[in-house]
This record gives C-alpha cells, structure tokens and sequence, in this order.
C-alpha cells in the first residue's frame, strides 16, 4: 500500500476536513427533546484588533474537546460563539486606530472567526451573535426595561470615578489602585446623574446561592467578600456639648469597652459642626487633602494611617465616658454609617492610629492563656472573654455580642445591622458605543421607559463619536437622538443620552444562544428551558467578580419575573490557566526611567537577538498585545497543525495551571500525532472492520492485556475530558498507542491478535476525534469508514473487559525487597502506591523516617525512598 508511506501532512489534512465539516454544516445545533442535553460555553469575548493568540486557544481548544465528547457521548450539544462588541475597549480601540467601531468590529469579528475555525472549533456559527447588533441590543433595551418596570434601575446624582485621560466615567471596579483600568491615568471624581441597578436588592440571595455552585472555590470567596455580608450593631452616640449625634456601625459591640476615641470620614456632614475653632483650620486642610486619594488606597491595609484631632469629644453610652473624635479618611463614607467607635486593643487599624497619635490602648478582651491586665502589644482581633467591661466582664463575645445588642434595643439607642460591601451596579456611560438606556425624561411624566414595542432605541450613525470631555454623552450633542415625545403623554421631551456599560449585553447573552434569531422576544422560555443553565461555563478567574456576578444577578431577576425557570445561569465554572510566554526587557541605562514595579525597559524580540545577553532580562508574563510577547495560533498551525496546537495546549499542564509557553512541546506533539500515523498505517492491513462479531474467539494472554488496556483507556479519557484534565487523558492517549505499538511489534500472527488490534485503533481513533478532530477523520476515512467521527459515537466501554486481572507488585524500601501485594491490573499509580505504603510489611520499615518519594513502576513495582 504505497499510502503506508505516506508523512504525516496536517497542512493537506487539516483545511480539507474543516471545509468538509463547513459543507455538511455537521456543528448545527438541533433540539433533540430525546437525548440529553449539554450547554458549553466560552466567556463572551470582545474582539480586538490584535485577534486571538495561542494563550485565548487554552480557553477555546479545551472548551471544543469538552464539547465535541459530549456530543460523542450521545448528548444535544449547544457550543455557540457571539461578540460582546459594545463597550469601552471597542471603542478606544476605535478612537486609537481614527476609525470607527462600526467598520473595525466587523474586521476583528472575521478575523476571530477565521483563527477560530483554523484551530478546528466546532462552533454552531448558525447562532453567531453581536451585542452591538440592533437586533441583540434590542432586548438589552428590553431587559433593561424589565429592571426597570421591578423598581430595579434608578438614577441618581452620586459621584462618579472619573477618567481625564479616556474622558469618561468609570465604575469602581474600573479603578485599580486609584488608577483607570485602561490606561492607568489617577481617577477623580465628578458629580454626575447616573443609572444605576439595584443589585444590593439581591445581596443575601447572591449570597447565599453561591454555596451550591460547582465552580471554583476561590471565585466563590471573591464573591463572598465582593458582597461582603456582615452582621453587627448600629447605634447611636451623642458629641459632647452640643446636642447632637452620630451613628456607629461596629461588628464588635462586644469591645464597646475598649473604646478610645472615635472616627469620623472626611467626608462625614458632622465634621464641620462640630469641629472646634482652634482646630479648624488643621481639620479642613486634612479634608481637602482627602480628596485626592481613591478610595481603593484609604482601604490598602498596609497604608500609613493619618487624621486630626477635631477638638470634639464623643459619650460612649455603655459608660458615660468622654472620648475624642478624630478624622481619618481610613474610615470610608461610603460603609455603613461613615463614623466608627475605635477599639485600638483589638481592631488593627485603630491600633495603629493610636500607636502613631499616642492614644491609649485597653484590654477588653481576653483570649485563652492571657490575664485581664496583660498589655497590648498588638491588636488581638480574636474573640474571647469580655473583661475590663462593667456588668458585662466574664461573657464570652458571642454571648456578649447579643446581650449588648439588647442592652442597645431595648434602650433604643441602637438595633442589629446588616451591612454589605457591595454597592449599586453603575451602569451609565457617557459614551457612544453602548445600547441606548431607553429611557425618556418628560418635564411632566419623569423618567419613561420606552415601551417594549418601540425598541430598539437606535444608536444613531454619527461620525463624530469620541467623547464630549464634558461628562455628557456625545449622543446630547444630536439633537434628531435627543428630541422625542414622550411615550405616557405625547408631549415634547428629551431621550436618556447615556449607554449602558458592556456588561450589560453580557448579563444575558447565554440565553439568547438559545434562541438567538427570534424577533417576537428576547427568548423562547421553552428554548431556555431545554438548555439553560450552562452546564460548563469557561474562561480566566479575572472576571471572577463583576461579569459573573451581574449575570447572576439578571438571571435572579428573570426568574422572580418568571421569564426564566432557574436562578443560577452558569452550573459549572472553570478557569483555565494563563499562557506566559518570555518577555524581553532591556537593562536601563544611566538616568532612564523605569515604570513601577518594572526592571527595564520593554523591547521586541528582535531588538532583544541583537542586543548583548546581558542588556536583556528575559521574564516570563501573561501572552498580551502590550507585552509584545504574542505567538499567534497562525504561526504555530502553519509549522505544525492544528491538531498539534490542540494536542499541546492540552497536554502541557493541568487545565486551570498557567503554562510557560514552549514551541518544544508542540514539536512534541506534533510527534505523537507522526507516531499515530505511521502507526495506523501499520496496523491498517491487520484491520478486520467485522471485528465485533469475532470477540467470541479465545483471546491469549496479550491479547486480553490489550482489551484490558483499550477498555480501561476509553473509560479514564472520558472521565478525564468530563472533569476537565485534559492533560492526563492526553497522557492515557499516548501510553495507550506504546501498547498497540508494542502488540504490533511482538505480531499478529492469528485471527484473534487482529481483533483484539481492530477494536483498539477503532476505539482510539474515535477517542482521538474530540482531541485531534483532523486527523482523526482522515485516518477514519482511509480505514474506510463513512461520515464524521463528531457525528458517531464514542466506543463502547466494557467494565468486564476492563476489570484485572491481578498483578503481583514488589515492594521495596529504599531499594530493598520487603514485601509483594497482588493489585488490579487498573490499579492507578495512586492506588499501588496507597497499598504499598499500608502494606504490613512496609509499614515497621517507615517507621520514624519520612517519605521522601514513591517511585511506581505499574505492574511491576514500588519504591520507596524514605530516611
Ligand atoms: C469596632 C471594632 C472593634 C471593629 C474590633 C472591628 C474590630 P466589616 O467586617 O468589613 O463590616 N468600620 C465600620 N464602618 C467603617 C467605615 N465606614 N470605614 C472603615 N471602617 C469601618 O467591618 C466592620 C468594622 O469596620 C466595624 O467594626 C468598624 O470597626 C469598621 F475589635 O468597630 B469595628
Ligand atoms: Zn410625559
């Protein structure tokens, strides 16, 4: 057969099948009430001008292989792709390049499109969807409205983050470290009417829900301590002399004992009222100065804590003594009730504050192993006995905890709080590329919303797009936009200029795949119904917080509206790892300034070649545009496959580890793709297509070892894909073609040594299709099958087949034999090595020393290295 010859050639491979898989259109999604179904899902990407690179791919590939499994495996697949194409990087994008979104988002959609079907991702592209589409931002309107009509989006006057650089608004999440997350310039702040949604409404069930999530356990707690529940006493304390008073918010009423002094922020109305003459002067210098600082640095733990003296002194109600308010813009305006009771003893801010302007630090709280007089050396935040505490000495905090919230009630000089750290979704932008918040402001009617039959609110066609600079939108200056009637009394009136901010078209997108093209509504509740919730939801632990956390929020709202029958959109979660690749930087010369936290300067790769090695500090970093550090799937498919791309993503690392990117390892797989083929054509005279009809025949020894091998493989590669370790099925792949090499090698001299061949390459090449889809179906073809593996099936385990035989394994101890234990034949390392270790003979030679490492040798040994 002068095929057998034949290199292995992805290049002639590789386009053919994907313009075969376009042609037969074998991605379209069907609904299929009969078999079970699987929602996978990719974040909604934005598309930028730098397309994707081999870092974006560790999110698609593994996503593609999940899904192309599952439909394998007998379920309705939904695996759909959009573009979150509204919103600000779009747009600055856009302003950067001096085009327009309008003509630059088509281009980066056909080029995100292009690499996509490049690496072999089977998406549904009859369900593609665009945010800035008026056809999808029509029911983002909709939605809003929904919000809306429930008493859920509001404006108000609040001051806003704002951005001189990118002139606009920016939430709070925008801020980094006082600096806009674009482009780094210090936020400031601006007064301006804002549309906000109430997500504090949905605080406790957002909560509360997360426990019951399979996502990752560390997104659950960013959640957690974003909405930041807790539980304490708001109460009332009266400022000395004056006949006024404030409200405090403590978690620890319990330390009310220890009270030193008090807090107010800066920005707190009683300041000025009752600040003292002679301190005056100091107390306003020290808020103007408060001004400066983002909010994001008066949290910073580690800050130097400052603040004056107001010259006032505040009544502790629990004991009538007299301590001084001071102002400290560590104490936030925005939380709970902007003025604090401060514990030094036992709150670590307080204690520093005191440290620094000597005020003095009590104990009122003992912890075990301490006496009631021991000094404070540091803040002690434990809970433990109260002492030092009146009629309360000798409770236990949280006893003390609630008979002080008593003692306050009953008073009525304070009650139980609840108290979030979560605030209001801000979700106006004053800019253009968003979807108009359809809203109408009539002198007489208010706020209207534009009733649902008249959406879309067109985004006009303007040329001039770039921000006013005023704060306003530059919709205001478009007068055709702004001048409307309004929808409740007919009268002249004035649209809403602000957009909503991209993560509004992300709060719902996962619904609309299912019913993408439906002009009567937003979604078909029965469509929804079938596939909703996403059952595996992928992308990067960076939009742990804010996408997650809105879209859950919509869905709660959907569902109170009964628009939707659950109340958690995304099932599953899981983040891949980043692709860090190296990173040039050039050692700075005399005089030359550095950016924070950078040693050198950022250069490319060829200024890095001719420089002399040691000018350069290479570095590895997260694959991005701004790093210059790009591998695009382009360069790597064009030397190597796509099929090698996919294998190596897989295979580096762990799914969610980040992976130092190796052009090695993908020669790497590129080889075992060239071992695969070699091998399959080897093995394709042994083929007996008829081979189930034969597995009566007696099978020999080897050949049950290879039946054992296939059936235990097809088993762990499924369960592998399903829970996402790709890399350990890859491995299984590859220690499974070694066997069939290996059974190839010894002969096949009689009828059943071919069977036992002809079920294995059939299971693997079926197996080998989610992973490697190209060459899969090419060698499915020379075998001479018909159709596409992703319309087939997955082979057939057989437990029966899989189940060992037993297997004796030595044991050893730092070398020497001390035991032998007969295990499965599947028995995993792990599960040798457990048995080793327990093993009783093993067991006295441990003793006293410490593991150092088990070496296993499967089917043959153990060993333990142990001193
Ligand atoms: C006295 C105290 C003693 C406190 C102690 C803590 C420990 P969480 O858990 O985050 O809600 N606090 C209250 N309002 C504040 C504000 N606007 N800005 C800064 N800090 C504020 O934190 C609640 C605690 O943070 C409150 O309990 C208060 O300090 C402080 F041993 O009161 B505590
Ligand atoms: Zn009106």
């Amino acid at each position: 057969m002068a095929e057998a010859d034949e290199r292995y050639d992805p290049k002639s491979i590789e386009p053919k099948w994907q313009s075969r898989w376009e042609d037969a259109d074998i991605f379209r999604t069907t609904e299929d009430p009969g078999k079970p179904k699987a929602y996978g899902l990719d974040f909604f990407p934005y598309p930028s001008g730098a397309g994707i690179s081999v870092g974006h791919c560790r999110n698609y590939i593994p996503t593609d292989v999940y899904c192309r499994l599952m439909r394998m495996a007998g379920h309705n697949v939904l695996h759909p792709m959009g573009w979150d194409a509204f919103g600000l990087p779009a747009e600055n994008e856009a302003i950067q390049k001096r085009s327009h979104p309008k003509k630059t988002v088509p281009q980066y959609i056909a080029t995100y499109k292009r690499q996509m079907k490049l690496i072999g991702i089977g998406y549904d592209w009859s369900r593609e969807i665009n945010s800035s589409d008026p056809s999808y931002y029509r029911w983002t309107q909709w939605c809003f409205n929904v919000l809306f009509r429930r008493g859920l989006a509001y404006r108000s006057f609040a001051p806003a983050n704002w951005c001189p650089s990118c002139r606009t608004v920016l939430a709070n999440e925008e801020v980094q470290g006082g600096l806009c997350w674009r482009c780094g310039s210090p936020a400031e702040k601006k007064q301006l009417p804002q549309w906000f949604f109430k997500i504090t409404d949905y605080a406790d069930r957002l909560l509360y829900d997360l426990d019951d999530l399979d996502w990752p356990e560390g997104i659950k707690m960013m959640q957690r301590n974003w909405i930041g529940r807790s539980e304490g006493v708001e109460f009332q304390m009266e400022v000395a002399g004056t006949g006024k008073s404030f409200r405090a918010f403590t978690t620890r009423i319990d330390t009310i004992f220890g009270v030193t002094f008090c807090v107010f922020a800066p920005e707190h109305p009683l300041v000025a009222e009752v600040t003292a003459p002679e301190c005056r002067a100091a107390v306003e210098e020290y808020v103007r100065q408060a001004q400066h600082v983002s909010e994001m640095d008066r949290m910073a733990a580690e800050r130097e804590r400052t603040g004056v003296f107001t010259g006032a002194y505040a009544i502790n109600p629990v004991n009538g003594e007299h301590v001084p308010i001071w102002v400290a813009d560590y104490v936030l305006m925005g939380y709970g009730t902007g003025a604090i009771m401060a514990v030094p003893g036992h709150d670590e801010r307080d204690f520093d504050f005191a440290r620094k302007y000597g005020l003095e630090i009590r104990r009122v709280i003992c912890p075990p192993g301490k006496n009631p007089n021991d000094p404070i050396t540091e803040a002690e935040p434990a809970d433990g006995v109260m002492v030092n505490s009146g009629d309360f000495t000798g409770l236990p905090s949280d006893e003390g905890k609630e008979r002080l919230a008593e003692w306050f009630e009953s008073r009525g000089l304070g009650e139980r709080k609840v108290n979030y750290r979560l605030r209001d979704w801000l979700i106006s932008r004053q800019r253009y590329w968003g979807a108009p918040i359809p809203i109408v402001h009539c002198t007489s009617c208010g706020e209207v919303a534009v009733p649902d039959e008249q959406l879309p609110v067109l985004l006009p066609d303007v040329e001039n797009y770039e921000p006013s600079g005023t704060g306003e939108s530059p919709l205001a200056a478009i007068p055709e936009f702004v001048d409307t009637s309004c929808p409740r009394c007919g009268r002249g009136a004035k649209r809403e200029t602000d957009t909503m901010g991209g993560f509004a078209c992300s709060s719902w997108y996962f619904l609309r795949f299912a019913d993408p093209h439906n002009q009567e509504r937003a979604w078909d509740p029965e469509k929804v119904a079938y596939w909703l919730p996403v059952d595996c939801y992928v992308g990067g632990a960076e939009h742990a917080v804010m996408h997650l956390l809105y879209a859950r929020f919509w869905t709660k709202v959907f569902y109170d509206a009964g628009l939707v029958p659950f109340q958690e959109p995304f099932e599953r979660l899981v983040n891949q790892g980043m692709v860090l690749a190296q990173t040039p930087y050039r050692r700075p010369r005399e005089g030359e300034r550095l950016r924070v936290g950078e040693e050198g300067i950022l250069i490319s790769r060829p200024e890095a070649e001719r420089l002399p090695s040691d000018q350069v500090i290479w570095k590895w970093e997260k694959m991005s545009k701004s790093k210059g550090n790009v591998v695009t799937p382009e360069e790597v498919v064009d030397e190597y496959g796509a099929d090698a791309l996919r294998v190596y993503e897989l295979f580096v690392a762990p799914f969610d580890m980040n992976v130092q990117w190796s052009t090695e390892g993908i020669v790497g797989a590129n080889r075992f793709l060239g071992r695969v083929w070699r091998l399959f054509w080897q093995a394709r005279p042994l083929f007996i297509r008829e081979w189930r009809d034969l597995l009566g025949d007696e099978f020999d020894d080897r050949s049950r070892e290879l039946r054992r091998k296939t059936h235990t493989t097809i088993k762990r590669v499924c369960d592998d894909i399903r829970d996402f370790r790709f890399n350990t099925a890859v491995a299984a792949m590859m220690e499974w073609l070694n066997a069939i090499a290996d059974f190839v090698q010894v002969g096949t001299p009689e009828r059943q040594h071919r069977v036992a061949l002809s079920e294995a390459v059939e299971a693997f090449m079926r197996l080998l299709s989610p992973i490697a889809p190209h060459i899969a179906d090419e060698l499915w073809e020379r075998y001479g099958f018909t159709g596409f593996l992703f319309l087939d099936q997955l082979p057939v385990y057989d437990e029966a087949v899989a189940a060992a035989d037993e297997v004796t394994i030595a044991v050893q101890v730092n070398g020497k034999l001390r035991a032998t234990l007969s295990a499965p034949a599947s028995a995993s390392n792990s599960d040798l090595e457990q048995l080793a270790l327990g093993h009783p003979k093993v067991t006295p030679h441990l003793a006293g020393v410490t593991v150092r490492k088990v070496i296993v040798v499967p089917g043959r040994l153990v060993n333990i290295v142990a001193n």
